[in-house]
């Protein structure tokens, strides 16, 4: 079997920790290091621990469904900017958009403006925070995600209570996806098997296309926030009706998986909370 590619990020924030749950200290060691799956487990995080990522707005702040550019500057640990990008799944950057309640997931993608500066243009749909993942490779580097709250000003919505998913079974912009996995229990390889159908006929598809070079992407992200994940499938070339990716989940806790296919030019973005033990 083709290995599969699976960029497993863990974030510590640490400003998060005076916040959270007890939960969030009892590993605290382990969160210092982003754990990869490639060999170069140690080298990763400390490079990974010498690159600083600061965020900003271009208007100097960011307002609800007005158009705000965020900024990202990418720098190495002495200040200066890190020019030079891997290409990953097509983009040289992505940004996975959170807010706090993890109801909204916005996955976009900044263009380098050079001298380490990105920047996109987004709406945020309600006041409130939100918490800003950036994914990217640093060219001779490896796979690296800093993360950073930032404040939108405007009313805020009614915070979602995140809880674990009874039906495993969505509709989602015509397509009905389920969710299967062998076991949720943390710490151990879990395959995410997702089965896409058509809505209205139940016709398993198969011809999904290409999303960002791949059959489908999966991020993860603890209830907490603190810590992320993504996941790229098993075999990257699947047309469906299953796409299979394998991860493993650092600890027990909630999380919520958002799986994004392609299919007939359109991006379909799916939601699962899963309890994991
Ligand atoms: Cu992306």
């Amino acid at each position: 079997m083709k290995r599969m590619v699976v960029i497993l990020t863990s974030i510590i924030f640490l400003t998060a920790c005076s916040t959270n749950s007890p939960s969030s200290h009892t590993d605290h060691s382990q969160q210092h290091h982003s754990t990869h799956t490639d060999h170069n487990q140690n080298q990763s995080s400390e490079q990974e621990d010498h690159i600083k990522v600061a965020y900003s707005f271009k208007e100097g702040k960011a307002e609800a469904n007005k158009d705000t550019v965020i900024q990202i500057h990418v720098q190495d640990e002495k200040g200066k900017p890190i020019e030079r990008f891997d290409t990953t799944h097509e983009k040289k950057l992505h940004l996975i958009v959170v807010s706090k309640d993890l109801h909204y997931f916005n996955h976009i993608h900044p263009e380098l403006k050079g001298k380490g500066l990105f920047e996109v243009t987004t709406r945020f749909p309600a006041g409130g925070e939100y918490k800003l993942f950036s994914d990217f490779v640093p060219t001779g580097g490896t796979a690296t995600t800093k993360s950073e709250w930032v404040k939108v000003e405007g009313k805020p919505s009614a915070s979602v209570s995140i809880q674990p998913d009874q039906n495993w079974t969505k509709s989602v912009n015509g397509k009905e996806i389920t969710l299967e996995t062998d076991r949720l229990q943390a710490g151990k390889e879990t395959m995410l098997t997702f089965m896409i159908k058509d809505d209205q006929t139940k016709k398993p598809i198969t011809n999904l296309e290409q999303y960002l070079g791949a059959v489908g992407h999966v991020v993860i992200i603890t209830k907490d926030t603190n810590k992320y994940l993504h996941v790229h499938p098993m075999e990257e070339k699947a047309t469906g009706p299953d796409a299979k990716f394998m991860t493993t989940f650092p600890q027990r806790g909630i999380y919520k998986i958002w799986a994004q296919f392609q299919h007939e030019g359109k991006v379909i973005t799916v939601p699962f909370v899963v309890n994991v033990s």
